[in-house]
């Protein structure tokens, strides 16, 4: 088997000790628990820390949890190197100062949930430094009359451990932070509120957070200063887990670390075409790709980069990752790290299914289920208020579940005529739960999350549906953030409300069939199906955005950052190579709208390109994401940062590698002329097939299929059935039938494996 490059993000210079420097230069860890950033600074470390509960009021705002400053005699250092290791989810800081070469290696732990930070030095009794934290954001109770913020906190050293404690005022979020010092030879002594070592050999640090957050049903119904115990503190919990991880050493914390990680992150390879890693640090790489070079290695790092911030930020048993993944640095969060639901939290799930990170959807599907009797409240207050007429009795749940927008750890915003965003916003979500299961073919999933999710959502869009000219449409309804002279506009029967209705009742009624469940609303739901009119083309050849649109750019922004009129091309299936007039005017839309935007604007239009097949125009928008979007440190900016991007910069690259979305695989689908050859190992099909390919000069020369749930398996690709088809070992035959030149359908059952191989008479060199 050929192996993979390493895959590692490097620099030669320390994150400058800013707000800026934060943002787009210092490195991310995070393991669900906790996330951290660092610096690397040379006589001052820092890693500001994260826990995704600890809320400022209403709209709450993420508050940055603390700041870790470690101070070290160093000075005039040389062969300085801050690195990032994608394939083991480590950060290392080394430099050489005097005769000794001074190393820092940090990751966070899922399974001890714990930072973790070794220092070393390459002569024994050589290293000492002063570990100083910091509570940021400390301020009275209404300081600022009536805006609620308010967080205490004392700091304490003993012994070898320093405690943080306080509390956010507005929710009574207790929290509790504890820094442990293990140092090898040397000594610890405490100094005020910090920890001084000295003349170790080496020593690790370790950090635990914890707050009385529990991600229930609870947190979101009751009032604010009942969502929480303001008798529970963390501290016990978070000097057990301190307790536990200490009998480990450091490497079997490491050992611990890397098994839960690599299980994850190590299924997936991408190769486009480099042999060796490029010599220069990752912010050169991208300032050459910014010139316009081709920086191959660059490409597939933007790309597992991805799978490293979603595997860092959404670990089951912890809030998901929200706008800001796991990391805030701020007193209030820019757009106060929510779940923006329409848009940006799909996308941050977007890379998890084909990426083969189905299990991290785990942390957002136990997140909604939390928030859905909340959410059936929304609902039921929703009906009530507008006086609907089919309103069926309230506190059941039979009138279904609604998303506004925003949704956060605390609270979630309802259905508001007036908002930004239609009703198509709940239905966008329930879709990430139809993809659980078409991704895992796990019929568990599909009872248990996927069908409640769909049929509720049903059942409320159920009620948005007005008839008119003999079709049924969404009223309120509005798409996503479309203005006129600054005021949103408000509509009946956009065409996101549309399509998004329309791909819920479709994967409603598929996912009934397969559990076999019939009843009154779904018949109902069939006749609404054909009467939802989703796409419309206008008089310049585009999807219309609003129906009452006729030629493109009429009504709204021209240049809006939401392509909302093309939900049903990406991430719906609606509009797809079976709809060519559809498709040719998806693809006028996506041209009238441009190219340019904001971060995550350009991977949407990335994954969008990707569908239509046209893998040129995808890779441009691939190329202007990392161009215009991306930070030295790879993060996306919208600006400000946001971690949507790289998320749907990570499904881009997949939907542009593999496509499943019309019933067979379809390797390559988008291939640009840029990617002459390359290798990829990992990819999930829907119907759960894991995939490996491999091409040359632009063609397919290999493909290996294993079946994790066998399903039926169809394979679409120019020529594919003269492709010699063995098992995966290179041995036997595979039973299949053929359609056509283009197309195979393989007998592989749950667990099997194939592997198809181009005739070598007709490889091209
Ligand atoms: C949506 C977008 C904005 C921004 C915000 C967090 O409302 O339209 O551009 O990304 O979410």
């Amino acid at each position: 088997m050929k192996t993979y490059l390493p895959m590692e993000l490097w620099y030669r210079k320390p994150a400058p000790d800013t707000t800026a420097g934060w943002e787009s230069c210092a490195l991310p860890l995070g393991c669900g628990y906790l996330g951290a950033k660092v610096f690397g600074g040379i006589g001052t470390e820092r890693i500001q820390i994260t826990e995704n509960s600890l809320a400022n009021p209403y709209r709450p705002g993420l508050n940055n949890f603390a700041e870790t400053y470690i101070d070290f005699p160093h000075r005039g250092v040389k062969n300085y190197r801050r690195s990032l290791s994608l394939d083991d989810a480590v950060s290392r800081v080394e430099y050489d100062c005097g005769e000794v070469r001074y190393t820092r290696e940090y990751f966070a732990s899922y399974p001890d949930r714990v930072l973790v930070m070794r220092f070393t030095a390459s002569e024994p009794g050589c290293l000492s430094f002063t570990l100083r934290p910091e509570i940021p954001y400390i301020c009275d109770y209404h300081s600022k009359p009536g805006d609620g913020m308010g967080k205490s906190g004392q700091i304490t050293a003993a012994g070898n451990t320093i405690r943080l404690t306080g509390q956010m005022a507005y929710y009574q979020i207790n929290f509790e932070g504890q820094y442990r010092v293990l140092p090898e030879g040397g000594s610890v002594v405490q100094e005020g509120k910090t920890l001084r070592v000295t003349g170790a050999d080496s020593t690790l640090v370790l950090l635990a957070v914890g707050t009385n957050y529990h991600m229930t049903p609870e947190v979101f119904l009751r009032p604010v200063k009942e969502k929480l115990n303001s008798e529970e503190f963390p501290r016990e919990r978070v000097e057990a887990i301190l307790d536990a991880a200490q009998e480990k050493s450091y490497q079997e914390l490491l050992e611990r670390h890397l098994s839960d990680y690599r299980a994850l992150y190590s299924r997936v390879s991408l190769s486009l075409g480099d042999q060796a890693v490029p010599k220069h640090p990752t912010d050169q790489l991208l300032r050459r790709h910014k010139r316009g070079a081709r920086v191959p290695y660059l490409e597939a790092l933007y790309f597992q980069y991805g799978r490293y911030l979603l595997i860092a930020s959404s670990r089951q048993g912890c809030l998901p990752a929200n706008l800001q993944g796991i990391w805030n640095v701020h007193n209030d969060s820019p757009w106060s790290a929510g779940y923006w639901h329409n848009i940006n939290q799909q996308m941050n799930y977007w890379p998890s299914f084909p990426t083969n990170l189905a299990e991290l959807f785990v942390s957002y599907s136990d997140f909604n289920e939390a928030f859905r009797p909340a959410a059936e409240r929304k609902a039921d207050e929703y009906l009530e208020q507008v006086g609907d007429q089919n309103i069926v009795p309230v506190g059941t749940g039979e009138n279904g579940w609604i998303i506004g927008t925003g949704v956060w750890p605390y609270d979630l915003e309802g259905l508001n005529p007036e908002s930004h965003s239609g009703p198509g916003t709940g239905a966008f979500t329930a879709l990430l739960f139809w993809d659980y299961y078409d991704f895992t073919r796990d019929r568990n999933i599909l009872e248990q999350h996927a069908y409640p999710a769909l049929l509720g959502m049903a059942k409320f869009l159920s009620h948005v549906l007005v008839e008119k000219d003999g079709h049924l449409l969404a009223s309120p309804s509005a798409s996503p953030e479309q203005q006129i002279k600054g005021k949103y506009y408000h509509t009946i029967g956009c065409a996101f409300d549309q399509q998004m209705i329309y791909e819920n009742a479709k994967r409603t009624l598929q996912a009934a069939e397969i559990l076999g469940k019939a009843d009154g609303f779904l018949d109902r739901l069939r006749d609404t199906l054909d009467r939802l009119d989703p796409v419309q083309i206008g008089a310049s050849g585009q999807i219309k955005e609003f129906r009452e649109e006729q030629k493109y750019g009429e009504i709204g922004e021209r240049r809006h950052r939401h392509i909302s009129q093309l939900v049903g091309l990406y991430p719906g299936t609606l509009i797809n190579t079976k709809t060519p007039a559809w498709m040719k005017a998806a693809k006028r839309t996506l041209r009238l709208r441009g190219d340019r935007s904001t971060g995550w604007a350009m991977a949407h239009r990335l994954n969008a390109w990707a569908r239509t097949g046209d893998g040129n125009h995808a890779y441009h928008l691939f190329r202007l994401l990392l161009k215009r979007g991306t930070l030295p440190n790879l993060w996306d900016t919208h600006p400000p940062f946001q971690i949507d991007g790289n998320f749907g910069g990570t499904s881009g690259v997949a939907e542009m590698l593999l496509q499943s979305h019309e019933g067979c695989i379809r390797p390559l689908a988008a291939l640009p002329r840029r990617w002459k050859k390359g290798r990829f190992r990992g990819i999930v099909a829907r119907g759960n097939f894991v995939i490996d390919a491999a091409w040359r000069d632009h063609h397919l020369t290999e493909l290996k299929i294993l079946s994790r749930a066998g399903e039926p398996c169809v394979v679409e690709y120019p020529g594919i059935t003269s492709f010699i088809r063995t098992g995966s070992d290179g041995t036997g035959e595979i039973p299949c039938k053929f359609e056509g030149n283009d197309r195979v359908i393989l007998k592989l059952s749950q667990g099997a494996a194939c592997m198809l191989r181009r005739e070598p008479k007709i490889q091209k060199f």
